[in-house]
C-alpha cells in the first residue's frame, strides 16, 4: 500500500533565486500537509551523506558542492499516496523533459541545478526525513 508522506528539499538555485514562498504555495495547493519543515544549509560532508547512494555516479562532487552552497529548506509532507503525486507535481529530474506545471519545468535551472528533491520510495521517505527531523520535530 503506497504511504502517506514524503520527503523533500527546496535546493540552493531555488532558494537564492527567491523562489522559496511559490513552491511552498504549489505544495500546499497540491494537497500536501506540511508536517515538518526547516531552513538550513548543509555541509558538504552532511550533503554527502545525504546522497551517499550515488557515490560513484560521475556527477556526485558537483552535486554535493552545489547542494551545500546555499540555504535549502527541508520538509516532510503528508497527502493519499505521497511520494508518487509529489513526483508527479516536481516533474521529471531533468526540466529540459519535465511536464508544463511542474516545479521543475517552472523553476528548475538544469538536471544538476533542478530546484527540488522528491523521495523516489516510502522507505525512501522515512530515511530521508529522519536524517533531517528527529521524533520531536514531527507531528
Ligand atoms: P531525482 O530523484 O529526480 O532527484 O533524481 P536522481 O535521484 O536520479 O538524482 C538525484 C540528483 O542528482 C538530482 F536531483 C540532480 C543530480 N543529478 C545530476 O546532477 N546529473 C544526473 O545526470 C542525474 C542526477
Amino acid at each position: 500500500m503506497a504511504g502517506n508522506r514524503t520527503f523533500t528539499m527546496i535546493k540552493p538555485d531555488a532558494v537564492a533565486d527567491g523562489n522559496m514562498g511559490a513552491i511552498l504555495k504549489m505544495i500546499e495547493d497540491a494537497g500536501f500537509k506540511i508536517i515538518s519543515m526547516k531552513y538550513t544549509r548543509l555541509s558538504a560532508d552532511l550533503a554527502g551523506k545525504f546522497y551517499e547512494v550515488h557515490k560513484e555516479r560521475p556527477f556526485y562532487g558537483e552535486l554535493v558542492e552545489y547542494m551545500s552552497s546555499g540555504s535549502i529548506v527541508a520538509a516532510i509532507l503528508e497527502k493519499d499516496n505521497a511520494v508518487a503525486d509529489f513526483r508527479t507535481l516536481i516533474g521529471a529530474t531533468n526540466p529540459a523533459e519535465a511536464a508544463e506545471g511542474t516545479i521543475r519545468k517552472l523553476y528548475a535551472k538544469s538536471i544538476g541545478e533542478n530546484a527540488v528533491h522528491g523521495s523516489d520510495s516510502d522507505e525512501n521517505a522515512q530515511i530521508e526525513g529522519n536524517f533531517f527531523f528527529s521524533q520531536f520535530e514531527r507531528f
